[in-house]
């Protein structure tokens, strides 16, 4: 009998390994029960008590407690899928989310990756091809070349003075804050260009810089997109991610505060027609700078994002739920014009750290209260009882509100926040209470580096 494209599109699968663990896991085992699918879950030695393991249908341990042996371990997990009998791999965010080489051999092993495919991850994966697509499909980037810088220095000094200074120089091969440098001036450009190249050809393997027009104090904005397989791609809304610590974000919110519809609208419309272009598949995150007024693209993320409640928050769309379907091969049940953006959103992360060194803190939750209440919702694994164990990122909740106005969601974390209790452990709380109780951030005057001057100026006082 004939398919229609619905049905012959990839993956046809009832039981997805969620090969990641902690909240994500948790928020991935929701959307696949909701949508009727069996789940396996997957840990480290570290992680046999997870709560998750207990809630799937298959719980299976797959290495040791380093990361490197467990969760970034291909050949475990794609044995473990095949031992389940998983259809599908979800990658979460992290771990193997973003590596082109898992996403073919899971394909290969006969599994759908849920993300997008391969080959739009190694694009994305290489920030200067990721530039060259993007400028190509009228996507607005930071001013610079979307090309390597070559070897000559003359050309380079060139490059530097039609760009104007201050430059910032970044590894192809990097991304979320590694392997970049600022140069203020021409007389420090080759030094900064050799000692990012070694960097990078350590961190990377892989040598290739590209220089851009550095901005001084842009807010940190991006574009939620989903695509199906059959021509299909919408934008969700905006985020704003400015409040960040050494590349940590800390808090997000959407929308972002004061970009008026009217100036976003080309943008979201561009990411768009930027993923027909490439055939992206999946969801996806743009990332721009945005100064003075201007956007400016600078990285694609290719997977679900720790944020991504802020955005469902906002628009209504299950974007888990959404993720998994267009992976089936299923058209997006969604159109441009159906997507709306009510109220506000704010996401703070509860991260488990020492107060003031910001250093993991890991040891037995002995008492837990979370909060409750309209517009409150609290995504996480742990538990009292839980053992935080030091072998992974810190990140043990998400506090998401949901309100009318943006300053009625500010004062529902302030409610969600002095009515969440953790005892055993340290935890950012003290610091995220008092951060909502900031004049200029309820203001929305903020800016990339706004939260580390106010620490700087905290500790001061
Ligand atoms: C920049 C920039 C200023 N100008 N590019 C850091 C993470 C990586 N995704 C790109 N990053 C930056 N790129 C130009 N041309 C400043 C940053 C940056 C930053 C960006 C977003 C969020 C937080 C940041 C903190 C420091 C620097």
């Amino acid at each position: 009998m004939l398919e229609t494209p619905e049905q012959s599109a990839a993956g046809r699968f009832d039981t997805v390994l969620i090969a990641n663990r902690g909240e994500i896991a948790v928020r991935i085992q929701h959307a696949c029960r909701e949508l009727g699918l069996k789940t396996v879950a997957i840990c480290s030695e570290a992680d046999r008590e997870a709560p998750y393991g207990s809630t799937a249908d298959r719980f299976l341990c797959i290495g040791p407690s380093s990361a490197a042996k467990s969760y970034l371990n291909q050949d475990a997990i794609l044995l473990a899928a095949r031992l389940a009998g998983a259809g599908a791999i979800h990658p979460g965010y992290g771990f193997l989310s973003e590596n082109a080489a898992f996403a073919d051999a899971a394909e290969k092993a006969g599994l759908t990756f849920i993300g997008p495919t391969s080959s739009s991850i190694a694009t994305m994966g290489d920030k200067i091809s990721a530039k060259r697509a993007m400028m190509a499909a009228g996507v607005p980037c930071v001013p610079g070349p979307d090309t390597a810088l070559p070897d000559d220095p003359d050309t380079i000094e060139r490059i530097a003075l039609e760009i104007g200074y201050p430059v910032i120089i970044k590894a192809a091969g990097g991304g979320g804050g590694r392997g970049m440098r600022v140069v203020p001036k021409a007389d420090v450009l080759h030094e900064a260009i050799a000692l990012t190249r070694e960097e990078a050809r350590k961190a990377f393997g892989s040598p290739s810089l590209y220089m851009e027009k550095f901005l001084e104090h842009p807010r940190h904005i991006e574009i939620q997109v989903i695509c199906d397989d059959h021509g299909n791609a919408v934008w969700l809304g905006h985020r704003d991610c400015s409040m960040q610590r050494r590349h940590q974000k800390v808090v997000e919110e959407a929308p972002a505060a004061g970009i008026v519809p009217d100036i976003i609208q080309p943008v979201g419309m561009a990411c768009v027609q930027a993923c027909l272009q490439i055939g992206y598949r999946g969801v996806g995150t743009f990332e721009f700078l945005y100064e003075d007024g201007a956007f400016y693209f600078i990285e694609m993320n290719t997977r679900l994002q720790v944020e991504h409640p802020v955005t469902e928050m906002t628009s209504g769309v299950d974007i888990v739920q959404a993720q998994i379907r267009v992976a089936q091969g299923h058209v997006l049940d969604l159109n441009q014009g159906d997507v709306t953006c009510e109220g506000h959103s704010f996401e703070c992360r509860i991260n488990a750290e020492d107060p003031d060194s910001f250093l993991p803190s890991a040891g037995v939750v002995t008492h837990l209260a979370l909060p409750t209440g309209p517009g409150i919702r609290v995504d996480t694994h742990i538990h009292a009882g839980y053992k935080v164990s030091p072998y992974y990122d810190s990140l043990i909740a998400k506090l998401i509100v949901h309100a009318p106005t943006r300053a009625e969601a500010m004062a529902r974390m302030r409610e969600a926040l002095a009515g969440t209790e953790v005892e055993g452990i340290s935890t950012n709380i003290p610091f995220l209470r008092a951060l909502f109780e900031d004049g200029a951030f309820a203001q929305g005057e903020t800016d990339i580096h706004y939260l580390e001057q106010w620490l700087k100026l905290r500790r001061a006082a």
